[in-house]
């Protein structure tokens, strides 16, 4: 892996930026930023009077030949976007400067440290976990290393240690037990007794750490005897397919093909439905075979579903609870139709700019904010206050009714959906338990409202940092020639909509484009990828 640790240059360390979701690049060049970030933990857990820090060693949807980390802090949130720029000064300063730097980031008084550590299935990501370690350990931090783990789980531990959520018994601070307790809760309100004849769910894992996730479920719901309602079948499980390599949530959503290593019993049969998760199970997004197409579900609908269930909940219950706010957030990828089709159903819908980290944060402007990327990346976050009110009431004795049905649903989708991040198990069992309740087959979900069709290409150019987009990421500031071109081209296309933005997790620019027709969306995607070649110095052959 890389250049062996003494030939390593410390006096130049790659210039590596905290992007949308850390750092992210080859795995080679990663050597010294794990060791700085386990030493940046090891002092944001100062910082944080001691209180548990979260390190992940995961490049996600990224190729397997890359790798990065995620930053948890105390209460299972992303890193404090304050600290980004502290990440970025200790992971690329000079050794001879390591000292100055750490003491000038330094603020916590606590005297002890404490970070935890997961990884996912990439070849690399043992040894350059062992490296956050030396780092953390460098600075006298305890390290608790809790292996491969999905980031999601991670999230969880982090969240658990520090006392910010209940801990269940059982291995990992009792993930899976706490995710199905919750899922069993949440069945128990249904009127339908027995189980479904679409109970079975294939899960694309991607090739990576999500089927070691899907295998706790599956046994924990045979175990209770709950796989006549959900089965999981897991497919791409590790060494079955090359992490994200033709499989996986990001190659289904963007690519609009199916996964790899699929029988055509699979892709083919009536009424089975499957999902793809990516390489560290923080995203999910849903398939099926359409009467002639391959058919997606993607983000967009996974937050129409839940948040029209959600509202229906909170009017039921609106006696014993008054009236939360409820709010949908989306980013420039969410398909035009879905706003719409949620505000005719008056759920109210908010911006923001893409990663979770931003999303995350709008949403918590709401009482219930349910937040999903159209790459299947989100959850729903529950205020603590109204958390505590509908545990509260769930616990009184049951007097019936309606109402109190609905709190007991309220109060299982708080427990049962991630609080800190995105997560894939968490939204799968989520999902499948709404579905049940409403008796819906995975075509209804898909045609609660027609998409527009979109396109996503990427394009490789000499320096991504030369395009700035607005605050939304929905235009560019500059190059101002690039967006008045994108600005004709969308012009030209019958409902067009097109916006390119500089990726945070990989070396490319992103293009997205939605059009009344299938056609239209291709083209338009391909006349702003050519117009990103031109006039944003492109790399490669002109597309
Ligand atoms: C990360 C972020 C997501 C974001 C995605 C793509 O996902 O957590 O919020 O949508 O990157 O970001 P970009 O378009 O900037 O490359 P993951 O699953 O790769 O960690």
């Amino acid at each position: 892996m890389g250049p062996a640790l003494s030939k390593i240059d410390r006096e130049h360390p790659p210039q590596l930026a905290y992007g949308t979701a850390g750092f992210r690049c080859d795995a080679t060049q990663l050597v010294i930023a794990m060791e700085r970030v386990g030493m940046l933990a090891a002092l944001r857990s100062r910082d944080r009077d001691g209180l548990k820090i979260g390190v992940m060693v995961t490049a996600s949807h990224n190729p397997h030949r890359d790798n990065g980390v995620k930053i948890v802090d105390p209460t299972g949130a992303m890193l404090a976007q304050a600290w980004e720029s502290k990440a970025e000064k200790v992971a690329c300063c000079p050794e001879s400067q390591l000292l100055e730097t750490l003491a000038s980031v330094a603020e916590g008084e606590a005297a002890s440290a404490s970070v935890v550590i997961g990884r996912d299935t990439r070849a690399h990501s043992r040894a350059l976990s062992q490296r956050v370690r030396a780092g953390a350990e460098a600075l006298g931090a305890r390290v608790e290393d809790v292996g491969v783990v999905t980031t999601p789980q991670l999230h969880h531990c982090v969240r658990a240690a520090n006392g910010f959520s209940p801990v269940v018994k059982g291995p990992l601070y009792g993930y899976a037990d706490a995710l199905v307790d919750a899922f069993e809760a949440l069945l128990k309100t249904s009127p339908h007794k027995t189980g479904r004849p679409d109970s079975t769910v294939v899960v694309d894992c991607a090739g990576g750490v999500g089927a070691f996730g899907i295998h706790q479920l599956r046994r924990r719901l045979e175990e209770r005897g709950l796989a006549s309602v959900l089965s999981l079948r897991a497919a791409n499980i590790v060494r079955e397919a090359p992490l994200n390599h033709q499989c996986g949530a990001e190659h289904v959503q963007k690519q609009r093909l199916p996964p790899k290593n699929l029988s055509r019993r699979d892709l083919g049969a009536p009424n089975l439905r499957g999902c793809s998760v990516d390489g560290d199970a923080d995203r999910l997004v849903y398939w099926f075979h359409g009467l002639s197409n391959f058919e997606i579900v993607d983000g967009d609908k996974i937050a129409s579903l839940l948040a029209v269930f959600i509202a229906r909940e909170l009017a039921a219950a609106q006696p014993l609870i008054g009236t939360p706010s409820l709010g949908v957030v989306q980013t420039a990828y969410a398909n035009g139709a879905a706003a719409a089709f949620l505000r005719e159903r008056r759920v109210e819908v908010a911006f923001a700019k893409t990663g979770v980290k931003y999303v995350h944060h709008a949403a918590e402007a709401f009482d219930v904010g349910v937040y999903f990327e159209a790459n299947g990346h989100g959850t729903v976050l529950v205020k603590e206050a109204l958390r505590a009110r509908l545990a509260q009431l769930d616990s009184e004795p049951g007097t019936g009714g309606r109402a109190r049905l609905a709190v007991s649903r309220l109060h299982a989708v708080a427990r049962l959906a991630n609080q800190s991040v995105g997560d894939a198990l968490a939204d799968l069992l989520l999902v499948e338990a709404v579905l049940c309740l409403q008796q819906k087959s995975i075509a209804a979900w898909g045609a609660l409202y027609d998409e527009l069709p979109s396109r996503q290409l990427k394009q490789r150019v000499a320096s991504r940092a030369l395009l700035e987009p607005n605050a939304t990421e929905t235009r560019l500031v500059a190059p101002a020639a690039l967006q008045a071109k994108i600005d004709a081209l969308a012009a030209s296309h019958k409902s067009g909509r097109a916006f390119v933005r500089p990726s945070g997790t990989e070396d490319v620019v992103r293009v997205y484009a939605e059009a009344a027709t299938r056609r239209d969306a291709d083209a338009l995607a391909l006349e702003v990828r050519r117009a990103v070649f031109d006039l944003a110095g492109g790399l490669g052959e002109r597309p």
